[in-house]
């Protein structure tokens, strides 16, 4: 008989509803690894109460104690007006991708069965799609500063960093991942405007592209990137965009999918032997923080990506089709999706169609 796999789990759930979306993912993950692997959840009480208490998002040796971790499963940060939304992510979640060195974030776009966008002619065949986002620099790279404060000839810089070695290493991913899909990759910048650094992305791409003949690549400007993935969200199968772009692109993605409680996201380390992140693409949505309304879905995918990457593929399959088979039946959803069903019922249902 197999011996069972036993998992080192970190567990934030930070603020907001993500105090509430990973109990959920938790209950959903424990079921579908039951008999065969063990989850061993640590959790951590970190974020914006924690700052409260003690003036800092995670303790002094936070990052110490993540590293002796297989994954890291997080909710959310973010809690204002009570801290200030740069602290709370420049205190936990940027940090940890910077130590760990999460290169990419994997952020799947794809309507779900049963399910309508905004989008009224456009179907799960139209929109299915994968994004990666430049993870630990960029215009995230936190290079930058103000001089003259208080005055009237205040400035402030905020410094976008694109190395040759990262943006390399994320576009080569991007081409690999393409390869598994439709083999088409859509690389995302603003290169008119922005004469260095995104000329020197689309040079990048163009000198990786050589190494993958059998993908098809299209560069579009972020702009008219945006106004695409309404207009014809098929044209997109596999696209890769700067910290920022890819970001705010996804919680577009997350919008045509119906609701942004349903994007999850994978940030993955370069080096296998320290612990990805995995996450909802959604924030701590402190408006119905604490109602048990919030919508599990985003996380539970986001648990079955890391269930995924620690080997566990037909556990991290049989939610998805869980999720699926939820998602068309339709009569057990949250408000987000014009449901009634609270979060722990949509984990509960997620768990009966295991
Ligand atoms: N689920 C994690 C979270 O709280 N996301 C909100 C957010 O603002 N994230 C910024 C980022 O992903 O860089």
């Amino acid at each position: 008989m197999d011996a069972v796999k036993r998992y080192r789990i970190a567990v934030i759930p930070g603020d907001g509803v993500g105090k509430e979306v990973i109990p959920a993912g938790q209950r959903v993950l424990e079921a579908a690894v039951a008999g065969h692997a063990e989850l061993a959840w640590t959790v951590l009480p970190w974020g914006s109460d924690y700052y409260r208490q003690t003036g800092a998002m995670m303790p002094p040796d936070g990052l110490e104690i993540l590293r002796g971790f297989d994954a890291i499963y997080l909710g959310a940060v973010g809690d204002p007006p009570h801290v200030p939304d740069h602290v709370t992510l420049w205190g936990l979640l940027l940090p940890i991708r910077k130590a760990f060195d999460l290169y990419v974030n994997v952020r799947p776009i794809k309507l779900l069965p049963g399910l309508q966008g905004p989008l009224r002619n456009k179907g799960p065949e139209h929109i299915d799609m994968v994004f990666v986002r430049e993870n630990t620099e960029g215009e995230y790279a936190g290079a930058g500063g103000r001089v003259h404060v208080g005055t009237p000839h205040e400035v402030a810089l905020e410094t976008a960093v694109f190395s040759r070695f990262n943006v390399e290493r994320v576009v080569r991913y991007t081409f690999e991942l393409a390869r598994t899909r439709r083999k088409r990759l859509t690389s995302i910048t603003k290169s008119n405007a922005q004469q260095h650094a995104m000329v020197f992305w689309d040079a990048v791409v163009a000198e990786v592209a050589r190494d993958y003949p059998d993908v098809e690549v299209t560069s579009l400007l972020v702009d008219a990137a945006a106004a695409l993935m309404v207009r014809a969200p098929e044209r997109f199968d596999v696209a890769v965009g700067s910290n920022l772009f890819a970001d705010i692109l996804t919680d577009l993605g997350g919008a045509l999918m119906g609701s942004l409680g349903l994007p999850p996201s994978a940030n993955l380390a370069y080096n296998p032997r320290l612990p990805s992140l995995f996450e909802p693409v959604h924030g701590s949505a402190p408006d119905i923080a604490g109602r048990g309304l919030a919508n599990p879905i985003a996380t539970v995918w986001a648990g079955a990506m890391m269930l995924d990457h620690l080997g566990e593929t037909e556990a991290a399959n049989r939610i998805m089709t869980a999720i699926e088979a939820l998602t068309a039946e339709g009569n057990v959803l949250t408000p987000d999706l014009g449901g009634t069903a609270t979060t722990d019922q949509v984990a509960g249902r997620i768990i009966e169609l295991l």
